[in-house]
């Protein structure tokens, strides 16, 4: 990894404002002349847009727990490997939105998987490779899920029970609590505004004066 790059995700749970703070994220960097990309998970290559679709897509066939997590580890390292660690190389900043913590989060705490399995996907497959910057921006699931009501169709996991997210939030909650040093936190229940503000103070923050 180049030293100008920085690796960034972004995690949150359902309409938590992931999309729109990377909008915020983008235009403020763009502003500094950093030079940057913008990715997903799941997805961020063709083949791994592909496994998104069947992550997300309702099925009749049950997609069972093991087979997920499969699916978005799967994806992840074509992510990795083609997209993440070749922009990092060239010293660019990498914003994910999603990463590693959100299959502890959703895998783990929200199906039940043992973390261990998980941790063992990550070392074989993500090794040391780890965002130095998580926003986590978090609000009460049930404002998250009726702002992405408000915009359509729910997709198969945004589907599941109210209980599900608040297990998948206390996660983050927790992890954010356990790494101060890389998590920030940003509550998206306050306004649009707020939350904008909040996150360019942010930005001011891990930035300082960054020049290439
Ligand atoms: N998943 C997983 O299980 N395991 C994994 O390892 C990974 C992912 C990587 C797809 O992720 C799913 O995959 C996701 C986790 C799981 N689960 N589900 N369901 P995704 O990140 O693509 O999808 P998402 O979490 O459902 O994100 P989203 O629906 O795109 O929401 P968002 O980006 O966080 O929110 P938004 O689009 O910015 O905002 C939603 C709406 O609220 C929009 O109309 C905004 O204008 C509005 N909004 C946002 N902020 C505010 C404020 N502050 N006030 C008022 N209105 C607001």
């Amino acid at each position: 990894m180049s030293k100008e790059a920085k690796f960034i995700s972004i995690e949150g749970g359902e309409g938590a404002g992931k999309s729109t703070a990377i909008k915020t994220i983008q235009s403020y960097l763009n502003h500094r002349g950093i030079a940057h990309i913008v990715t997903r998970e799941p997805g961020g290559t063709p083949l791994a847009e592909k496994i998104r679709s069947l992550l997300l897509d309702k099925s009749d066939e049950t997609l069972l727990p093991e087979t997920e997590l499969l699916l978005f580890f799967a994806g992840r390292y074509q992510h990795v490997e083609h997209v993440i660690k070749p922009a990092l190389e060239k010293g660019l900043w990498v914003i994910s939105d999603r990463f590693v913590d959100a299959s502890f989060a959703y895998q783990g705490a929200g199906r039940g998987i043992a973390e261990s399995r998980i941790e063992y996907l990550k070392e074989w497959l993500i090794k040391d490779l780890s965002p130095q910057h998580t926003l986590l921006l978090d609000a009460p699931p049930a404002l998250g899920l009726d702002r992405i009501k408000a915009r359509g169709e729910l997709d198969r996991i945004e589907g599941e029970k109210i209980d599900f997210f608040n297990r998948v939030r206390a996660y983050y909650l927790e992890k954010a609590a356990k790494e101060k040093a890389r998590f920030h936190i940003i509550d998206t229940s306050a306004s649009l505004a707020d939350v904008e503000e909040n996150t360019r103070l942010w930005l001011e923050d891990i930035c300082g004066d960054y020049t290439r």
